[in-house]
């Protein structure tokens, strides 16, 4: 068989720039900001680093509305400064890879400005207009092309009087849509990531990619609780031409290369039988895929209608994952990222147990097979930003969800209560590198508030802590890289319904890891047939007692 590709026991780092370090005192990350902690990276030993947009944008949903796809956005830095901080990744042992967001641009990127311009505008059909509903008159309630929502509230459609037609955007208006139904679209957006490869990164995370491909018919989709707006998903997660298009996008981006690249694509309902033929290398699509089954198992009717985790529904969740995707395919492991709840607020305990259960859903995570992603500020337990007040926050979806939320009635303080647990804004807050003002983020008020807890949660202090939630992510990291059972083992779940601890085996010729986790703030009796093993790694000072698990207890061990 093939060598495994390197990949196979990469760690990848999300940085999420505006929020990771400010430089130039404008209270905004920035390169120069990312240039300065490079040690910071190294240290933890991952090997990729991910960084969310800085091309030129209106920053209307933080740089993912890009008008200028081969700029860096002025706020960002300069030309020179990305061409620096690529080099500093790549001394040491750093790869790069860019976000690409191409199923829509910014309202403001020269393409749309045209396209909107005129029914006959050559660039016209790189979007998707059309005109009113039937019977409708155009800009009317209700006369939008069809009832699909928007992602961030509303229609999906815009009304443009100069034309007398309506524009689609998933997101917001300021996100149009492109046609991939068009030829010259695709053609541009490979030419774009070519002129990035050849720059020197060496990847891409791509922005709902399993959107690009739209049923041009449109149609309505089922209509949801508002009783007004209607689910078009059908006809845009994996739409008729997806698979078409990602193995036209690899021909003519990768197809006569022979670097080592990385593509991930961010992937909101894929199954995992659409998972696998994304990632089945002998498609030539995707190396690996996000999916968000197991980030949505705490959610009711909406993003922000909180139920509580059931443990056996994450572990069926997973270990379906796991299975589905061992023979042919690979996973993306990711817990947190920029649109996500801090984990260890979400899962865990944020106060008492806040090592503890933020090592522990590190342990569960980096010992499944596939590639882990640690999202900045993870590997120090950051936790949510535990904001009371609605002008603490700055996302548009959050924003959005806020005013139309009391518009419909809902009560104030509950549509806060859903905000504090699951706004993007948590994940947003800026990194915690001391103890001292603005958290060493800044040396100015930054974009949007520190999380009040800086004092006590920094990188600073935790790397000097004896318990060190980065310590420990230290070690996750070494142990993907020496293992070949931790990267390419088979995974076997056990006790699958169980209600707090979370066991699991991974095993590989003769060798043989047990993974437990008490995933509770109570003592918990290990069951007698798991009480075996030595300990490669875990979350308290000393081995314990092999009968009982203490609270957010993980433990690694050797069972070969
Ligand atoms: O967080 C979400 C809203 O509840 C997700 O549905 C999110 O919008 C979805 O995962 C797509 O996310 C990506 O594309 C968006 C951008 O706002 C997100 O930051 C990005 O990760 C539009 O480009």
């Amino acid at each position: 068989p093939n060598d495994p590709a390197w990949w196979t026991n990469a760690v990848v780092y999300q940085i999420y720039p505006r929020s990771f370090a400010d430089s130039t005192g404008d209270g905004v990350g920035d390169i120069g900001g990312i240039i300065e902690h490079l040690d910071h990276l190294a240290e933890l030993g991952v090997d990729v680093v991910w960084l969310s947009p800085i091309q030129q944008s209106p920053q209307f949903d933080n740089g993912y509305d890009i008008s200028d796809y081969r700029r860096i956005d002025e706020m960002f830095g300069t030309e020179e400064q990305f061409d620096l901080l690529l080099q500093g990744l790549h001394e040491r042992g750093i790869r790069l890879i860019m976000d690409l967001v191409v199923n829509h641009t910014s309202n403001e990127y020269p393409g749309f400005q045209s396209s909107r311009s005129s029914r006959t505008s050559p660039k016209r059909d790189r979007y998707w207009w059309r005109d009113a509903r039937p019977g409708f008159e155009p800009g009317e309630p209700g006369a939008e092309p069809n009832n699909w929502r928007s992602f961030f509230g509303g229609s999906a459609w815009t009304f443009e009087p100069l034309t007398s037609q309506y524009y689609l955007h998933l997101f917001t208006p300021q996100q149009p849509d492109l046609n991939w139904e068009n030829p010259r679209v695709r053609a541009k957006v490979y030419a774009m990531m070519n002129w990035w490869l050849d720059r020197g990164v060496d990847g891409f995370r791509m922005d709902v990619i399993n959107f690009i491909s739209k049923d041009p018919a449109l149609p309505d989709g089922v209509v949801d609780s508002s009783g007004i707006w209607g689910d078009g998903s059908p006809y845009f997660v994996s739409g008729p031409r997806i698979h078409e298009f990602l193995q036209e996008m690899h021909r003519e981006v990768f197809g006569g290369r022979s670097g080592q690249y990385l593509t991930v694509g961010e992937t909101p309902g894929a199954t995992v039988e659409q998972a696998l033929l994304f990632t089945d290398a002998q498609r030539r699509e995707l190396d690996m895929v996000f999916q968000f089954e197991h980030v949505s198992l705490d959610q009711g009717a909406g993003k922000f209608d909180h139920r509580p985790l059931s443990l056996p529904d994450l572990k069926t969740s997973w270990n379906r994952w796991q299975r589905g995707l061992a023979e042919k395919g690979w996973n993306s492991l990711y817990l947190n990222n920029h649109d996500q709840p801090r984990v260890v607020s979400r899962f865990g305990d944020d106060q008492q147990y806040r090592y503890e259960s933020a090592t522990l859903w590190a342990t569960l995570l980096h010992l499944q097979r596939g590639t882990p992603y640690i999202y900045q500020g993870e590997e120090i337990g950051m936790t949510n930003a535990g904001f009371t007040s609605i002008d603490q926050y700055r996302d548009v979806e959050s924003l959005n969800y806020f005013a139309e939320a009391l518009e419909q009635g809902m009560d104030r303080e509950r549509v806060l209560e859903g905000l504090r647990r699951m706004s993007r804004d948590n994940a947003r807050t800026p990194m915690q590198w001391t103890a001292g003002e603005h958290a060493g983020f800044s040396e100015v008020e930054p974009w949007i508030p520190v999380a009040a807890n800086y004092p006590a949660v920094n990188v600073e202090t935790d790397r000097a802590a004896e318990q060190s939630v980065f310590g420990y992510y230290r070690e996750l990291v070494r142990l993907r890289h020496e293992s070949d059972l931790v990267s390419l083992g088979d995974f076997h779940l056990l006790d699958p319904g169980h209600p707090t601890l979370f066991a699991y085996k991974r095993t590989l010729g003769d060798q043989a890891l047990l993974v437990l986790g008490n995933v509770s703030g109570a003592e918990l009796g290990v069951p007698s047939d798991l009480e075996a093993g030595s300990l490669v790694l875990g979350n308290y000072p000393d081995a314990g007692d092999r009968h009982l698990l203490r609270p957010w207890e993980a433990r690694i061990l050797d069972i070969s």
